[in-house]
């Protein structure tokens, strides 16, 4: 996969030399360059912003910079090749999540648009729709004074599914919201901790009861801190202890969902 950045602050993107991202360019599965928006002005000051139309707080980025950068990322893409996409972070953006992140990992090209100020001028977004698939995207409703920390999250989250990044593949199955459930907790030696006990059944040696309270910690922790989840939940075809736990929880299937009991009190059973 190729990934271009466009940012005002190109050294803000320097942590993607290090570790899993860093490791995966040395090996040759991702070929990321960062640019500098302030190389592609043509005035004395490199100008990036300007006032905004219309009056308010802030400043918003010239159009002409970007659409100099973008077609220049733009350019260097074998002409056979399919629009690459281009990622706008933005609080107003559709939101980032584990699915998008596998639908961007299939990409050949991705080009991510770090704004900054009160964002980019519209008429880029337009324009730049002949030549890239655009999506703005969000990280969750909060504000950030531009998309590079953004960035830096969305490059972390799809370059670890690129085939070859994570050593262990079963890592990437076995993990948070690959099946729409937070992840159970997990504990190491020693077993006794400051007089706390890993959890006996851990310790019992019975795979198959390991695995049912692993699955009942699942609910119990998305019932508690997520239930918009659970509501989310596909459980169409769930065991009987399954839906046993979850009922001990307050849900109950109905036509393939999860729904709250009305009657199950107002927090979520512990
Ligand atoms: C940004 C104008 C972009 O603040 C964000 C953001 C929040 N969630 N996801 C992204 O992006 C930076 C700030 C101002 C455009």
């Amino acid at each position: 996969m190729r990934i271009d950045v466009v940012s005002i602050f190109p050294e803000y993107l320097a942590p993607l030399e290090l570790s899993l991202i860093g490791k995966a360019r040395q090996d040759g599965l991702l070929d990321l360059s960062v640019h500098d928006l302030r190389s592609f002005t043509t005035d004395r000051h490199r100008t990036v912003d300007d006032t905004p139309y219309g009056g308010g707080a802030g400043m918003v980025m010239k159009a002409e910079p970007w659409a100099q950068a973008l077609a220049s990322v733009a350019a260097a893409q074998p002409a056979d090749a399919g629009k690459p996409v281009l990622i706008v972070p933005s609080p107003a953006g559709e939101r980032f999540n584990q699915a998008l992140a596998y639908e961007l990992a299939e990409e050949d090209h991705l080009v991510f648009a770090c704004g900054r100020y009160e964002g980019i001028d519209e008429r880029v977004i337009e324009w730049a729709e002949e030549y890239f698939t655009v999506r703005p995207v969000s990280l969750g409703d909060y504000v950030l004074n531009g998309g590079e920390v953004a960035v830096l999250a969305m490059v972390e989250a799809i370059g670890r599914l690129l085939p070859g990044v994570v050593g262990n593949p079963e890592s990437l199955v076995e993990e948070s919201h690959s099946d729409g459930l937070l992840e159970y907790p997990v504990y190491t030696k020693p077993s006794v901790w400051r007089e706390r006990e890993v959890p006996a059944v851990l310790l019992s040696g019975n795979h198959g009861k390991i695995a049912q309270w692993r699955r009942h910690e699942q609910y119990r922790r998305t019932a508690e801190r997520r239930p918009d989840l659970l509501e989310a939940f596909d459980a169409g075809s769930l065991p009987r202890a399954d839906r046993t736990a979850l009922a001990d929880l307050g849900y109950d299937v109905v036509d393939g969902h999860l729904k709250r009991r009305p009657d199950a009190g107002s927090q979520p059973a512990s």
